[in-house]
Formats: structure tokens, C-alpha cells, sequence
């Protein structure tokens, strides 16, 4: 149970303003991983893991969020035109705070690991991989100077004083269904409309234009739980089977470095039903490995995980997704 909230975020803070006072750091290296960061600390971070490996990763802007900040996406490749690929987004819940540490951490493990793990050596001679670490930066700055607590977007709503969407109940699969509400001042407020949030429209127009996207793994916390669709309906996806033993291998590789226990399963049988998320639209547009991940912990700390725990959550983590992203390479489809 998360026993006395403000006394956390008080731990918190003390934490981020010494390491404001940190100074910032010239090259990748000597980023801080064991602590959070503001988005103008991920967006530098972002410029500088380009600046230094020009050849392997590059930033793709995919659009702009409600109040102007651009939607960056790192893009890993090593050649071709169009490859299959692989897309990872961490934060799109902006109070999840390890995921976009974690994103960042991940980010720099693939240029660490190419051309040495040949597991994911192998996957980037192949196909390319696209990580968006801050997917909803509105709500990610307003979380570090206003609220912490912050989840949804912060777009107004006309004829409510609430402010923001969920942008995991916006996508155009099973909308309006139950597993949202339709209240503004619910924290899970699908919109007026599927897709009315570009913080997930530009994902949309992006994955439709890629149109060789393979797997789509969408990072929340928290609950320890690796899930694959459906959360709108509990007719079985057609490819559960698969999945199943898919997520039982992922959860496995995860749980062999601290023992950290995951529950896997669909959407709708493990957590709750929602409708209008993420893995839900990316698997009717025929992404077969479409998962979403819930990272630590399982309530203690919930949101506001200490930032002793982002190596270890993002390092097990990290095996996760290579059994994912290892699986989508050998299988084809
Ligand atoms: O309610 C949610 O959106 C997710 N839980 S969270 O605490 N991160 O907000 C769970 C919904 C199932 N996950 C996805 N469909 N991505
Ligand atoms: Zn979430």
C-alpha cells in the first residue's frame, strides 16, 4: 500500500533538486542514469546520443502536442529502406516516471550493445527501431512543475473546467466502449472523439505511413503485468496462443535477474477492460506483437518508484524486450 504520498514526493524532490545542481552533462557517458530528468534534460539527452552516433540513431520529429512541444522519436537503424521495425514508447501516462527513465536508459543500451550482443546486433542488421521516450510531453512537464500525479494530456475541454484526455482510451479500436468514461474530469476520459489527441494521432499517421511496423510496445507503470490485447472485448485475439507463450518467455528472462515477478495475459483478463488503448489499434492494424508492459512495482511506492529502482527496473526490463524483439526477428510474417 502506498502509506503517506506527500512524504514520497518530498524524498523525491530532495532527490531531483541535487541533482539539479549536478552539472550538465557533455556526452551520453556522463548522463545521470540512477535519477529523473525534466524533458529540456531528455530532449538535450536526446541530441546528444545522435550527435554522437550519426550513423546508428537519428531524431524524427512526428509532430507537435497540444501545447507545442515537438514529438521526438529516435529512430535506430543501420541501413536499408523501410525495414520491418520495431516501435517502443514509454510515458504516454506522464506521472509513469520510470518509463521515461527507463526509455532513456534503453536508448542508450542499444548503442551500447550493437556490434557487440549479437542478439540485437543481429536485429539491427535487419530491421530498425523506433523508441519515443516522452509520448506525452505536456503532461510530462506539468507532472515536474504542477502536479506530479498528472496522467492525461492537457488539452481543455470545451464545456468543462477538467483539462486533459487519457491518451490510452483515445484510439480508434472499441472507442466508446465500457473501459473509458466520457466525463472530462475523469482520469480516464477517452475525448470528444478517437484520435482528437495528437499526442496519439501523430503515432497514428506515423505507424500508417511506416506500414511495416512488426511489433508495438507500449511501457506504463505500474503492476509488474506484461499484457497483449484485447481490453475492449474478451473475444481472444487470433493470435493469443502465440503471445501467451511469447509473454511467458519475456516475463521468464525478466524474473531471471532479480526475481521480479510479472503476470501476463490479455488486457481485459489480467487488468481491467479499457477500450481505446494503444495495443488494441496497433494489433487490428496487423501488428501481431503488440504488448503493453506495467513495470514496477506492484503498489508500495506505485507512480512515484525511487529512483534507486530505474536501473534495476529498466536492466530486467531490457530482457523483456529483447525476448520480444528477438521472437519478431526469427518469425516473420
Ligand atoms: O489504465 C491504463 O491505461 C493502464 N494502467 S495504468 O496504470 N498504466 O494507467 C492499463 C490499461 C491496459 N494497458 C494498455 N492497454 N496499454
Ligand atoms: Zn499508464
Amino acid at each position: 500500500m502506498i502509506e503517506d504520498l506527500q512524504v514520497m514526493l518530498d524524498e523525491e524532490q530532495e532527490q531531483m533538486v541535487s541533482v539539479a545542481r549536478a552539472p550538465e552533462p557533455r556526452n551520453t557517458d556522463s548522463f545521470d542514469y540512477t535519477n529523473y530528468h525534466t524533458i529540456s534534460e531528455i530532449y538535450s539527452f536526446q541530441d546528444m546520443l545522435v550527435a554522437e552516433n550519426p550513423n546508428l540513431v537519428s531524431k524524427i520529429v512526428i509532430g507537435q502536442s497540444y501545447e507545442g512541444r515537438p514529438l521526438n522519436v529516435l529512430k535506430f537503424s543501420t541501413g536499408g529502406t523501410n525495414r520491418p521495425a520495431i516501435w517502443i514508447d514509454t510515458g504516454i501516462h506522464s506521472r509513469e516516471w520510470v518509463t521515461q527513465a527507463s526509455g532513456t536508459w534503453f536508448a542508450k543500451k542499444i548503442v551500447t550493445d550493437y556490434g557487440t550482443d549479437p542478439a540485437l546486433t543481429a536485429i539491427l542488421n535487419n530491421m530498425d527501431i523506433f523508441l519515443e521516450i516522452v509520448t506525452n510531453p505536456d503532461g510530462f512537464y506539468y507532472t515536474h512543475n504542477n502536479n506530479r500525479m498528472w496522467r492525461k494530456t492537457r488539452k481543455p475541454n470545451s464545456g468543462s473546467s477538467c483539462v486533459g484526455v487519457d491518451p490510452n482510451r483515445n484510439w480508434n479500436a472499441g472507442f466508446g466502449l465500457p473501459g473509458a468514461s466520457s466525463s472530462p474530469c475523469s482520469e480516464t476520459y477517452r475525448g470528444p472523439k478517437a484520435e482528437s489527441e495528437s499526442e496519439v494521432k501523430s503515432i497514428v499517421d506515423f505507424v500508417k505511413s511506416h506500414g511495416n511496423m512488426k511489433a508495438f510496445i507500449s511501457i506504463h507503470s505500474y503492476s509488474q503485468m506484461l499484457l497483449y490485447p484485447y481490453g475492449y472485448t474478451r473475444t481472444p485475439a487470433k493470435d493469443e496462443a502465440e503471445l501467451h507463450s511469447l509473454a511467458k518467455k519475456a516475463i521468464t528472462d525478466l524474473a531471471s535477474l532479480y526475481g521480479t515477478r510479472y503476470t501476463y495475459g490479455s488486457i481485459i483478463d489480467t487488468i481491467y477492460q479499457a477500450s481505446g488503448s494503444t495495443v488494441d489499434w496497433t494489433y487490428n492494424q496487423g501488428i501481431k506483437y503488440s504488448y503493453t508492459f506495467e513495470l514496477r512495482d506492484t503498489g508500495r511506492y506505485g507512480f512515484i518508484l525511487p529512483a534507486n529502482q530505474i536501473i534495476p527496473t529498466s536492466q530486467e526490463t531490457w530482457l523483456a524486450l529483447m525476448a520480444i524483439m528477438d521472437h519478431t526477428y526469427k518469425n516473420p510474417y
